[in-house]
């Protein structure tokens, strides 16, 4: 029979070898002029990424560049979910590449079985949706970002390389240009044996993002280091490393959790002060219909006084939006622990029940789940829609949440005492929120004498600039366009937030100033409808005090107004860090990369740089002109990418531990992107 083949053909749908024969039939019956459409098909399907590289990866900025390291990443964490890899390799090429290398089965080399012209590896590297993510035999849950694989960044690479190890053999192949063959899969060697003697197994793959795609291809070995070991917390026993080749870059970096979402739990709480020394832990596993699906639950109490403390993962991926199995969760909690306090008489028949965020006060806890095919819904596809989700997380945190509670009695005791006392907290927040709308209802409009406030009364032309210090924020007012741009003057350090109770917060002026200048309330019944400003930008000094207060207001506006952080109306002035004098005029330079810039532009300047320290360094000219102007200045605008990442940030730098508090500090005070992405 003509173009039988001798070897087995490897089919991607359900992930098995095939023999030669049977399946292969249909296939040889197909009209074998289509190969080369099948070849056109994938190029032009790789074409289509090209064109609208967002609608695969995000964007073509810095989410998206580190989107790339990420897709392939979750390929080999796959591999180690289906129990065949054990260590992840994760390298920044000094000439701007990145590999990823793990021990898993290789991906297979075989002829692929629905496009014979191309080994499965091929297939992987350049059929959209092509890859771990397939159904049925394949793996049993994948993650993924958005599961749209690795020829995603073959698409979006000017180069790359892949070498796999599989069968004794180590093949290689490569592509360049978005995915154009240049070298088609072909042996290059045996495989090197490991210590046991057997061949090593594994695959590598090497990317160059596209110049041409993407604003800027360098990567940031702190936002990838974030994720890594957010990965190995999710995975635990994974163990996966990285190394910073490019130079002057940090020290490399092994993670490796055996203790798995216990060990994240415990990280989160680190610097805080916990309530008891144990990480309560859970899991429940369930096969249904539908797939398989899988819970673990790992959670601490410490003193704090914030609800928020609940990340919720499916499939590793960090759902910021929750779902189902964070309302399956919730809602367990809130039933086991009022069961429990009624049972132990701890509340009477005539107590009203414990609210959720009453005992959710001080929570860290970490949800992850795992099944077959998570459905990513909302703003961000950052919550889980799957349905049946919600009664299987519901169902084990009933029942193991009281089992823990009953085995614990002195950790159950300290969590109600703690629950009750943030119902009492409540109770009094509320009544003091409600004096606070009486008083600014009697001031007029209510709004603050020190506000400078501009003259539109369109939030989505409207500015609120937070000035640290008086005498800049004269020079703003002065400096200012008065139609759009309003001036907030704030002094000294405002209350350090995490610390603090809601109604203490609300008792200091410069929170009250805050609060009714955005004017959209706070805490819980925080509207972002009602804001008076599209735009709230922080304008601090670029020391180590400007540092700390903008990190306060931060903290502030996440924990008291997130909604204004999630929606993007948070932002970061940016003073320029040096100016120079060019014959008798004054230049200011925004950092270091733009005092660079200059240096090659005028490579005879003799001149020195001044270091700026302070906004009161300028006049109002020169403030509007560097910071201010919107056709001139750069804003940074403050997202909330990774809520957990984040909550633990921030509660490094504002969290009971004073002493890793000022070293974040000090290591941070230069730099304010770590907020950006
Ligand atoms: C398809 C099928 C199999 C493994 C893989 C893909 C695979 C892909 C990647 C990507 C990075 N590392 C990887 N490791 C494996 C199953 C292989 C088999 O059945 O032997």
């Amino acid at each position: 029979m003509a173009g039988r083949r001798d070897h087995p053909v490897y089919d991607l749908s359900t992930g098995c070898p095939q023999e030669p024969g049977g399946l292969q039939e249909h296939r040889l019956s197909a009209d074998p002029t289509s190969y080369g459409a099948e070849a056109i098909q994938v190029l032009e399907g790789l074409e289509a990424v090209r064109k609208r590289p967002g609608m695969y990866i995000g964007s073509t900025g810095p989410a998206g560049l580190h989107h790339m390291v990420y897709e392939v990443v979750d390929n080999s964490v796959d591999e180690a979910m289906a129990g065949h890899a054990t260590t992840i390799e994760v390298t920044l090429l000094a000439d701007g590449g990145c590999e990823v290398r793990d021990d898993g089965r290789g991906i297979p080399v075989e002829p692929s079985l629905q496009y014979p012209d191309m080994s499965a590896a091929e297939v992987v590297l350049t059929v959209l949706h092509a890859g771990g993510k397939f159904g049925g035999g394949g793996y049993k849950v994948s993650g993924g970002l958005h599961g749209v694989g690795i020829s995603v960044v073959n698409a979006l690479s000017s180069r790359v390389e892949v070498e796999i190890d599989r069968g004794g053999e180590r093949h290689a192949m490569a592509f360049s240009d978005g995915g154009e063959l240049l070298e088609k899969l072909h042996v290059i060697g045996a495989s090197p044996l490991g210590d046991d003697g057997t061949a090593r197994t594994g695959t590598t793959v090497r990317f160059w993002p596209d110049p041409t795609v993407f604003d800027e291809v360098s990567f940031r070995s702190t936002t990838l280091l974030e994720r890594l070991q957010m990965m190995a917390f999710l995975n635990a026993g994974l163990r996966i490393t990285f190394r910073d080749d490019r130079p002057g870059a940090a020290e490399p970096v092994e993670y490796c959790y055996e203790g798995g979402i216990r060990d994240f739990v415990r990280h989160v709480n680190a610097s805080k002060e916990s309530l008891f020394s144990d990480v309560g832990y859970f899991a429940q596993a369930e096969e249904t219909d539908s797939g398989a699906m899988e819970v673990e639950v790992a959670f601490q109490w410490n003193t704090g006084y914030h609800s928020d403390g609940l990340h919720s993962f499916a499939n590793g991926i960090n759902t910021i939006e929750g779902g189902m199995h964070e309302e399956g969760f919730k809602k367990a909690l809130t039933n086991t622990v009022n069961r429990y306090a009624r049972e132990h008489q701890l509340l009477k028949d005539k107590d009203d029940n414990l609210q959720g965020e009453d005992i959710r006060e001080g929570l860290t806890a970490i949800v992850s789940v795992r099944l077959t095919d998570p459905q990513f819904e909302g703003q961000t596809k950052g919550k889980l829609g799957n349905v049946p989700v919600r009664s299987l997380v519901e169902r084990a945190t009933n029942d193991k949440l009281a089992e823990w509670l009953e085995e614990h009695p002195s950790e159950a005791k300290r969590v109600l005492q703690k629950a009750l006392q943030a119902a009492k907290a409540r109770e009094a927040a509320r009544n003091a929120r409600d004096a606070t709308r009486r008083k600014s209802a009697l001031d007029g409009a209510g709004l603050p004498g020190k506000l400078a406030d501009c003259s539109s009364k369109d939030p989505r032309e409207s500015e609120l600039y937070i000035v640290e210090g008086n005498s800049a924020g004269g020079s703003a007012k002065d400096a200012r366009n008065s139609e759009t741009m309003a001036i907030l003057p704030i002094r000294g350090k405002i209350l350090n937030v995490e610390r603090a109770r809601l109604e203490r917060m609300l008792a200091n002026t410069e929170i009250q100033a805050l609060v009714s200048a955005i004017g959209g309330g706070v805490g819980d019944d925080f509207d972002s409808e009602r804001i008076r400003y599209g735009k709230v930008i922080i304008m601090c000094d670029a020391d180590v005090d400007g540092s700390h207060i903008r990190t306060l207001l931060l903290t502030f506006f996440f924990r008291q107004m997130r909604p204004l952080v999630e929606q993007g109306h948070v932002f970061i002035a940016q003073p320029p860090l040096y100016s120079t004098e060019v014959g008798r005029n004054k230049v200011y330079l925004k950092d270091d990369a733009a005092k660079s810039a200059f240096l090659e532009r005028h490579p005879n300047h003799k001149n020195e740089f001044q270091r700026l320290k302070g906004l009161g360094e300028m006049d109002a000219e020169e403030l509007w002109q560097t910071t201010m102007d919107p056709t001139a200045r750069t804003l940074l605008q403050v997202s909330v990418e990774q809520a957990a990442i984040a909550d633990e940030v921030f509660s490094i730098l504002m969290g009971d531990d004073v002493e890793s508090r000022k070293t974040f500090i000090q290591t941070n005070a230069q730099d304010v992107r770590f907020l950006d992405i």
